[in-house]
């Protein structure tokens, strides 16, 4: 049962897609309406869990904590960082009353959830608001309510739940050439590289540099025979260069948002001084996603977006300004100076908006419209995953986490955060695996590929000016081999899981207690998730630790994977202490269910997604299974395995 509540002019964000029909009086929430806008409250109950709000820090149970949904980049990311790179603003109330509240507003929200220990949830809206309240018996069923109303989850190829090597820092074709080789060299399978803002003329989108990489479409073909796809980087911003086509024609059509003087607004990003799209506007987003010709011309099927927050170094207003950019606010938000979001505007239908107002979904845009001009341009599925984000991009693509750091907080962060963002409709996702900025070390990337290895979206990624992380750099590459290998292996499980979840509005990757909603102990595990319909991980994350205390909520069979083979036994439940040296995963199948493995590839195009084992005490799996690259997904395409 799902209500609708509108407060206020609401601006519409198409987040959600289906009729709601709406409610008389706001249930749960009492609201007030002050100067400062909308203020929303609710009791909680003493052990009230919270979930939701997607990639936001803290941990699965958001209580206790502060939130601020106003995107930021900020590399900061502690406990008590209150804003990421996306705004996912619903949570589900999990006690004697259970119940879901999706915030919808494309403007600044703070929630509160009982951060002053009142026991009580308090979300301010600055701007109109529409409240959904979605009702159900358990969470998990309020999630998958909430996940029909907003639409099915973009829809990637296979290749993209191959292993992808990323870097800020690789230059030229010689780079690329070599990292695919050392990959091949090592036995580590490889299914894409991510280009960063090098491959570009100067940073300027929809370019290549001809010095550095002289022929990028004969580059593309040749590694697309090799297996290896390459994926480039699109910032939101387009260079103010007379010459640059996409600059003027922008310019002639009014695609850029615009300043106070009513000129289009200049920023300062990677290129230099640019002028942001207004992805808001529909036309501008057609025009935005045209542009995506040029790399489809070049073969490219795959891409990553941006600084689509928008991120800026400064802007025609605060150029010369230093130090502080918190823009007066107390609260350090961002990389941007605050003042600048409040300078300039959109233009939706004649009415000027300021960016202030709708500034969430600016990344969200970007992302519709690569998303809906890639759907145009290729006949088949494409990679997409974006920086910034709100509730509703999970239409056109996924995300990754944004740059978190080589720490075993940002490793058990990634763990609590893939719950919280299935949870809001972004299936696709993942972390920059080793951690973006800062040193890795060897024990944190192997962890971390360990975690990764059952996320959708696996990449290896990190910033200029830190020590290389690429797998084959280290000593030891057998335990690399393993991990990345295991993910191979499983490459038909979580394909066929990550495509049902996906076609029936599921979640991908669930916390614990969403599968065993009875259990009062399940409720409190944080760093062990059910990925698919039948295994439960129990990763390591913490440093030195060899070993680990695993919380079985019923008898299952552990698996062990050792690099070579799958051992299997099955153990009772309770408290379970498992022994995971560097290189090995133990991860559990829950009872009466079926996990099938794979013979692996150095490739997903290498791996036979029929060709599998059935391993535990199940009778039947449903596995999903096609070319992995068409666009006619449906559930016509799912066959029974029978044990
Ligand atoms: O200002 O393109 O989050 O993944 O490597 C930094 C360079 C811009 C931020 C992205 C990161 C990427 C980097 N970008």
């Amino acid at each position: 049962m799902i209500k609708k509540y509108i407060f206020g002019d609401v601006f519409a964000t198409d987040a959600v897609v289906c009729d709601v029909p709406c409610g008389d009086k706001l249930e749960y929430f009492s609201v007030e309406k002050d100067g400062s806008g909308y203020v929303f409250r609710a009791p909680l109950g003493g052990d009230d869990i919270v979930y939701g709000l997607g990639e936001s820090m803290r941990g699965i149970n958001k209580r206790g904590g502060r939130y601020v949904s106003f995107n930021t980049d900020n590399m900061h990311h502690t406990d008590d960082m209150p804003c990421m790179y996306g705004s996912h603003n619903f949570i589900v109330v999990d006690g004697a009353i259970k119940f879901g509240a999706f915030f919808d507003t494309p403007a600044r929200a703070v929630f509160d959830i009982d951060y002053d220990g009142s026991g009580q949830i308090c979300v301010s809206c600055e701007q109109p608001v529409a409240v959904y309240i979605v009702g159900g018996d358990s969470a998990y069923g309020i999630v998958r309510q909430f996940l029909k109303i907003i639409g099915q989850s973009y829809l990637p190829p296979l290749w993209a739940f191959g292993f992808g090597q990323s870097r800020w820092g690789y230059k030229n074709q010689k780079d690329v050439r070599r990292i695919v080789r050392k990959y091949a060299d090592a036995g580590m399978p490889l299914d894409y590289i991510c280009l960063d803002i090098d491959y570009m003329d100067r940073y300027i989108d929809f370019t290549v540099d001809k010095t550095r990489f002289p022929d990028m479409k004969g580059l593309v073909s040749e590694l697309k025979d090799k297996g290896v796809r390459l994926v480039p980087i699109v910032d939101a911003g387009i260079k103010i260069e007379p010459g640059n086509a996409v600059y003027e024609e922008g310019v002639k059509k009014g695609y850029f948002c615009t300043n106070e003087e009513g000129e289009y607004f200049s920023a300062a990003v990677w290129p230099g001084m640019t002028h942001f799209p207004d992805f808001i506007q529909k036309d501008a987003r057609e025009w935005f996603g045209r542009q995506y010709k040029f790399y489809t011309e070049l073969g490219f099927e795959g891409f990553w977006n941006d600084m689509n927050e928008p991120a800026m170094f400064y802007s025609q207003y605060t150029k010369g300004q230093s130090g502080d950019h918190s823009g007066g606010d107390p609260l350090y938000e961002g990389g941007a100076f605050l003042s600048d979001y409040k300078k300039f505007y959109h233009n939706i239908d004649g009415k000027k908006v300021p960016h202030w107002d709708v500034h969430n979904i600016y990344g969200y845009n970007m992302t519709r419209a690569s998303g809906e001009g890639l759907g145009n341009l290729l006949d088949r599925r494409y990679m997409l995953f974006s920086r910034s984000s709100y509730i509703g991009a999970h239409r056109y693509g996924g995300i990754w986490t944004g740059d978190n750091s080589s720490s075993w907080l940002m490793l058990r962060r990634n763990v609590t955060m893939m719950s919280g963002l299935n949870m809001c409709g972004f299936l696709y996702s993942g972390a920059d695996t080793g951690g973006f900025v800062g040193n890795t070390t060897r024990e944190l990337l192997l962890r971390w590929l360990a975690v990764s290895a059952f996320t959708p979206l696996m990449r290896n990624h990190s910033a200029k000016f830190t020590r290389y992380q690429e797998c084959y750099r280290f000593r030891g590459k057998d335990d690399f081999r393993s991990i990345l290998g295991l993910r191979y292996r499983l490459l038909p499980y979580i394909y066929s899981e990550f495509m049902k979840a996906a076609l029936s509005c599921d979640m991908y990757i669930k916390p614990l207690a969403f599968g065993y909603p009875d259990d009062t102990r399940a409720r409190a595990v944080e760093d062990q998730l059910l990925v698919g319909d039948s295994i439960m991980i129990a990763p390591v994350l913490e440093k030195g630790a060899l070993e680990r205390v695993v919380y079985l909520p019923e008898p299952m069979t552990e698996v062990r994977w050792n690099g070579k083979d799958f051992l299997t036994v099955p153990v009772t439940e309770g408290e379970r202490n498992i022994s995971v040296p560097l290189g090995e995963v133990v991860f559990f199948i829950r009872r009466g269910k079926l996990l099938p493995v794979g013979k692996g590839g150095m490739n997903a195009g290498q791996v036979d997604l029929a060709d599998v084992t059935l391993l535990g005490d199940g009778k039947e799996y449903a596995q999903y299974l096609d070319d992995g690259l068409s666009k006619n997904c449906t559930s016509d395409n799912i066959k029974i395995l029978k044990r």
